[in-house]
C-alpha cells in the first residue's frame, strides 16, 4: 500500500517499556526518522535498568518524545491504557501501539497509518496474512502464536488473522470507546480484547502485513504466566459468547 504524501494528523505512538535500556534508543530513532511528525510516549514501569530515566533524557533532546513514568511492573495492558488515557487527553486524531524491542519496523508505519486514512477505525499490524512473515522466531514461538489465534478463531470468530499481533494504529474516536469499557486483562490477551470489543463495536478493522523482527536486545516478558491468563481469559470471553447466543435463541 503505497503512503499519501498528505500531512499526517496529530499521532501518538505510545511504547511501554519494562527494562528496554538496550533496544528503546535503536527503536525510537528508527522510529523519530521514519515518522519524524509523529510524537512518541514511553511509559515506563519503573524500569531497573533505568530505560525511564534514559527516555527522560531522550524527551530533553526532542520535543516530539515524552515519557510517562508508572510506579511498577503492572503488565502490558494497564501501561497501554495510561499511554491511551493521555494521548486522548492531549488530542491526537490516531494512536500507535509499538513495542521497544524492533519487533515491529517503524520503517512499516506509514502502511498500517494508511490504513486508517483509508478508512480502518483499527489496522493491525499482522503476520498471519499474505505478505506477512515471521523472522528469527524459534519453532515454540511460531507454534504458541499460530495456535493463539487459531484458538481465537474458534472461540470468538473474529475473523482476524493475527489478534494477539502488538503492532497497532487506532482511530482516537474508537479508541475513546474502547477505553470507556472496563478492560483488566494485562498480558498480550490484552491485544485480543481490545479486538474482540473493537469487534463488538463495529469497528472497521483492517490487517496490513508486516515484516516481524525477533528481538535482538534486551530480554522477552513473555511469561507462563501470561499465557495462562490469555488461555483462561479467551476461553471465558469464548463460553460466555456461547451462551449468550443461547440466550438469544430462546427469547
Ligand atoms: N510498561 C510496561 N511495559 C511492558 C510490561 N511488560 C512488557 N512491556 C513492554 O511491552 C512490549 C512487549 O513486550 P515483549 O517482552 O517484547 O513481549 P512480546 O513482544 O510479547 O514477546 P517477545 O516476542 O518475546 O519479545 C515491550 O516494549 C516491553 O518492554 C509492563 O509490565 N509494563
Ligand atoms: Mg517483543
Amino acid at each position: 500500500m503505497r503512503p499519501s504524501t498528505a500531512p499526517l494528523p496529530p499521532t501518538l505512538v505510545v511504547i511501554p517499556t519494562y527494562d528496554e535500556r538496550e533496544a528503546l534508543p535503536g527503536t525510537l530513532a528508527r522510529l523519530r526518522a521514519a515518522v519524524p511528525a509523529a510524537d512518541v510516549l514511553v511509559v515506563d514501569d519503573s524500569s531497573p535498568d533505568g530505560t525511564g530515566e534514559w527516555a527522560d533524557h531522550a524527551a530533553e533532546c526532542d520535543t516530539h518524545v515524552h515519557v510517562l513514568h508508572r510506579a511498577g511492573k503492572e503488565g502490558l495492558g494497564p501501561a497501554y491504557l495510561a499511554g491511551f488515557a493521555w494521548g486522548l487527553e492531549h488530542g491526537y486524531a490516531q494512536l500507535v501501539e509499538m513495542d521497544a524491542d524492533a519487533s515491529h519496523r517503524p520503517e512499516q508505519l506509514l502502511g498500517l497509518l494508511e490504513a486508517v486514512r483509508r478508512g480502518a477505525d483499527l489496522a493491525i499490524g499482522s503476520r498471519w496474512v499474505a505478505g506477512g512473515r515471521v523472522h528469527d522466531w524459534p519453532l515454540s514461538r511460531l507454534l504458541l502464536s499460530r495456535g493463539a489465534n487459531v484458538y481465537v478463531q474458534a472461540l470468538l470468530g473474529l475473523g482476524v488473522r493475527d489478534a494477539t499481533a502488538g503492532y497497532r494504529a487506532f482511530r482516537a474516536d474508537l479508541l475513546r470507546e474502547l477505553v470507556a469499557g472496563d478492560i483488566a486483562s494485562q498480558g498480550y490477551c490484552f491485544q485480543v480484547d481490545m479486538t474482540r470489543r473493537a469487534r463488538d463495536l463495529g469497528a472497521v478493522i483492517a490487517e496490513v502485513p508486516i515484516d516481524f523482527d525477533e528481538r535482538t536486545e534486551g530480554a522477552s516478558k513473555m511469561s507462563p504466566r501470561i499465557v495462562r491468563e490469555a488461555l483462561v481469559l479467551i476461553t471465558l470471553w469464548g463460553l460466555s459468547r456461547r451462551t449468550q447466543r443461547i440466550l438469544r435463541r430462546l427469547r
